[in-house]
């Protein structure tokens, strides 16, 4: 059975090690350059628990560290056996929230974590902020609460025209993210947005979410994967070096020393690359002084 009604079977096989998955799946396509990582809890409107997390954060590692993969699409399957719903992904998994976070539950229960409530989906938020490939937020359904914000911290965001639906729940149920979900968000669509989406907790159409600025197309549901990996498959034809380069600037400004140090840390590697450096490197291996004269002071 196709893990999603919008899955191609034809573009994907399994992920290294994704049989093991219970609430996502994860997928390579053919040529192994594109990742598809999928939360797979329909039923719930693709919330997360923290086991969910585990999983995801796994599997964007993962495709981190696979120096093929240039573009992660992040999903949700669909639709829902219940009712037919679709969705992206809608939060933290209220059920099972407690005073201090997110608790492990049944049959993930680790006995030696199972009192400490997480909250882990930062983590996640800051590894697809951080990894040096561009992932694309593919949005077939609800993104709502911690699933809107998920979005909100990918690179980019493509939507379904029929069922894609936008809300900030968080005010609703007394929860608030108050990093990349808000603070950037605003950044993203501007203050008056940002502020009527969080504290009027409305739903918002693919349209209207076009409109404001917080998506950056809109298709037709049948279309959106097609679409999607037409999107990741033209990114794909760039200078690798140059769209890192390009994500880590564009998060520099808003992400401080951290941001300054990503950036810094792709200039090191980048430096590393010249004969001057290399020279560096060799005059301490042979103990002697660097000659520094084949390279200018560049104006
Ligand atoms: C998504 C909504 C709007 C969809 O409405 P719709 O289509 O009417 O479907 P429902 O009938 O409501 O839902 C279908 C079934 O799915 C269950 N369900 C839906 N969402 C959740 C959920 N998040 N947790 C548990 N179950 C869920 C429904 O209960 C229903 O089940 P049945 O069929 O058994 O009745 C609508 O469902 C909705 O509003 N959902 C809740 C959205 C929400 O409030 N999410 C939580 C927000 N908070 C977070 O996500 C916290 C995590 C986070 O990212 C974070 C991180 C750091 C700091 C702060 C935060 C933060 O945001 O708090």
């Amino acid at each position: 059975m196709s893990v999603s009604e919008l899955f191609d079977e034809n573009e994907w096989m399994p992920a290294p090690g994704s049989e093991a998955y219970t609430d996502i799946t994860a997928h390579v396509s053919r040529d192994g350059r594109i990742a598809r990582i999928a939360f797979d809890r329909p039923e719930v409107r693709n919330a997360f628990r923290p086991h969910t997390v585990d999983e995801l954060f796994r599997a964007l590692d993962i495709a981190r560290q696979d120096a093929r993969i240039g573009v992660v699409l992040l999903t949700g399957n669909g639709p829902s056996p219940k009712d037919g719903g679709w969705a992206f992904c809608s939060g933290g998994d209220q059920r099972i929230r407690g005073r201090s976070g997110y608790q492990y539950t049944g049959d993930d229960r680790d006995p030696s974590q199972s009192a400490l409530g997480r909250l882990h989906i930062l983590e996640v938020q800051r590894l697809i902020r951080f990894m040096p490939k561009v992932v694309i937020a593919v949005i077939p359904g609800w993104a709502a609460g911690g699933g809107h914000s998920l979005h909100v911290v990918c690179d980019l965001s493509i939507a379904s025209a029929e069922h894609g639906r936008f809300k900030q729940t968080d005010a609703d149920v007394g929860s608030f993210d108050a990093g990349y979900g808000s603070a950037y968000f605003a950044r993203q669509i501007g203050q008056k947005f940002a502020r009527e989406v969080f504290f009027l907790a409305e739903e918002y159409s693919a349209q209207r979410a076009y409109e404001m600025g917080a998506v950056n197309r809109v298709v037709p549901h049948a279309e959106l994967e097609r679409e999607a990996i037409a999107m990741a498959r033209t990114i794909l034809t760039k200078s690798p070096t140059a769209i890192r380069m390009l994500k880590f600037a564009f998060n520099a400004v808003d992400d401080g020393m951290v941001g300054q140090q990503v950036f810094a840390g792709e200039a090191t590697r980048l430096a590393y690359g010249t004969d001057e450096a290399v020279e560096g490197r060799d005059s301490f291996l042979e103990k002697r002084d660097p000659d520094w004269s084949p390279y200018p002071w560049h104006y």
